[in-house]
């Protein structure tokens, strides 16, 4: 299998993570791989995502499965299911709500770092801005006010959450999350006695 990389992506993060927790990862090849909106890859469109992100995974078919969660839930099955995401049932309802939280908090932080990278400063609406990181702060807030999330075994949730954490020291160090929520600064800290958390950690 091979997966579209860049390892200062949050998404292909987690797969990594996931793919390390699974005893996955010498079944992939990484390739490194950029995507910037406004920056048209033809043959990425093509012939692996429409949508341009990454990461994807390509099997050994040629087929693709795009999205980190699909990607995970794929390498979860492969390692005998029910590892990372529970098989069924109300826990498996509330991991997956759980995890599209952070997903959707990466996506608004996402939003934000390209709005400061890539959008020309006049055209700039900081009340958008704003918006998208309240929402990725708001997040982090309902994991701190839960934290039977984070002290349970491993799942996709907490490495969602430790891929949010990693992006918010990554792009926006001054935020102050560890202050802001000190019980996640713990789980942090606890996680990154993990090889796979500690060996992905964004380049700085
Ligand atoms: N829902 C997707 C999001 C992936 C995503 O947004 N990836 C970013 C890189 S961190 C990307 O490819 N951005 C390029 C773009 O939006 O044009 C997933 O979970 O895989």
């Amino acid at each position: 299998m091979k997966l579209t990389f860049s390892p200062s992506s949050p998404f292909a993060r987690k797969v990594r993570i996931a793919a390390i927790e699974l005893g996955l990862i010498d079944k992939i090849e990484f390739v490194p791989t950029t995507a910037t909106p406004g920056t048209y890859n033809e043959d990425y469109s093509q012939k692996i995502n429409p949508l341009r992100k990454l990461p994807a995974l390509i099997l050994d078919d040629g087929s693709t499965i795009v999205d980190s969660y699909v990607i995970v839930e794929y390498l979860d099955e492969l390692a005998g299911g029910g590892k990372l995401i529970p098989a069924s049932g109300a826990k498996k309802w509330q991991v997956k709500t759980d995890h599209c939280i952070t997903q959707g908090m990466l996506d608004a932080m996402l939003l934000c770092r390209y709005e400061k990278m890539l959008r020309p400063e006049q055209f700039r609406w900081q009340t958008w801005i704003d918006d998208q990181w309240d929402r990725a702060w708001h997040g982090f807030q309902r994991f701190e006010a839960h934290p039977d999330v984070l002290t349970r075994p491993l799942d996709i949730v907490q490495i969602g959450i430790i891929c949010a954490l990693g992006y918010a020291d990554f792009r926006f160090a001054d935020c102050g999350w560890r202050k802001a929520f000190p019980k996640l600064a713990a789980f942090n800290e606890k996680m990154m006695q993990r090889d796979s958390v500690k060996i992905s950690v964004p380049p700085i």
